[in-house]
């Protein structure tokens, strides 16, 4: 069969105008001229995004395709518009286009086997990015990189500790105390079990910490301003607002300001990604404590892509640098956050 690459090569062009057409109108803000078709395709990455809802989503996007386009790899892009559903089927259409490889952002932790057993019985190299999986066969991804959601979790409770004056150790005996309310990301995404994992890991040392009500708010500035509008209906003694993202905490912000309530003052504010908007309310004294999670992860992508078809072995776990910033920095010296 000394035609292989020749008939595999068709197979791909005829199935990637059928793919183009199909996914073309769902790559919103895609930056490639759409329907074109490379004369000569280098590496085929299939990529499945969740969709576009924050801020972050939006940048990690925008590194992914940017990052393609720099680094010649062709790229067929799904936006699932939120549904796990949608990722299953765009994975399912790059086997059957025959990529070199997949990645894919799992919205969600379970429900991945099925689809990844098919990817590795087609000899197709999966990367998952940003959120992790379960599964209990390792074998079905070449690798992970993303952020470190636990961590994050734990330096909001650091804060915490920090921001009360509890001294390491403390037992805190006699005590007021601390009642939190957290407003947490995707139900079931590896990253609010983390972020609420790790912010539980450090508080439970310390009995002055109460968490008084935990709600998913799915990462949309929508329901964060929903969810906190009947919190603070319910609750009249909130010390602390723990939010799993920024684009929650927006609307966090506007709630409490309906109501009368100075965000950052009345009720400290722990917020995670550091978008723009949350850095500028940080300069405000809106919120007290932003944690960096770090969406410009492309050029690894693509890093990592180019090494798995050259057939060689990735970190099974690479987390990307993430920082934090404090309401007492020095934030003249930030620059522009990009998202
Ligand atoms: C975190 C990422 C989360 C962000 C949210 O790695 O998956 O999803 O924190 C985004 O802003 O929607």
């Amino acid at each position: 069969m000394k035609n292989l690459p020749k008939l595999k090569n068709t197979i791909r062009l005829l199935l990637l105008i059928f793919l183009t057409l199909s996914f073309g109108n769902s790559c919103k803000g895609s930056k490639e001229k759409k329907n074109t078709l490379p004369e000569q395709a280098g590496i085929i990455l299939g990529f499945s995004q969740i969709g576009e809802e924050s801020a972050w989503r939006k940048c990690n996007t925008r590194s992914v395709k940017e990052a393609a386009l720099e680094s010649g790899v062709q790229l067929v892009f799904a936006n699932a518009e939120q549904k796990q559903e949608n990722q299953i089927k765009a994975i399912r259409s790059f086997i059957a286009y025959l990529v070199d490889v997949i990645a894919f952002v799992p919205i969600v932790a379970d429900g991945w086997d099925n689809v990844l057993r098919e990817a590795k019985d087609a000899g197709i190299p999966v990367l998952i990015t940003d959120r992790k999986i379960n599964t209990a066969d390792n074998s079905l991804y070449a690798g992970f990189i993303g952020t470190d959601s636990l961590e994050e979790g734990r330096n909001a409770a650091l804060f915490l500790i920090k921001k009360f004056g509890i001294k390491p150790g403390e037992s805190g005996k006699e005590f007021k105390p601390i009642n939190i309310v957290e407003l947490s990301g995707t139900e079931g995404s590896s990253v609010a079990t983390g972020r609420a994992a790790g912010f539980r890991e450090v508080l439970d040392e310390y009995p002055q910490f109460n968490i008084i009500h935990s709600e998913s708010g799915d990462f949309l500035r929508s329901k964060g301003y929903e969810l906190m509008h009947s919190i603070l209906g319910k609750y009249k003694n909130i010390d602390v607002v723990f939010s799993h993202n920024d684009g929650m905490t927006l609307g966090i912000i506007d709630a409490m300001t309906e109501k009368g309530i100075k965000p950052g003052k009345d009720i400290v504010i722990v917020t995670i990604d550091a978008e723009q908007a949350a850095i500028d309310a940080l300069r405000l004294g809106k919120v007290n404590f932003v944690i960096e999670c770090n969406p410009k992860m492309g050029p690894e992508i693509m890093d990592l892509v180019q090494r798995l078809v050259a057939g060689e072995r990735i970190p099974r776990l690479q987390h990307v640098d993430e920082q934090v910033f404090y309401e007492t920095d020095d934030l003249s010296i930030l620059e522009p956050r990009g998202y």
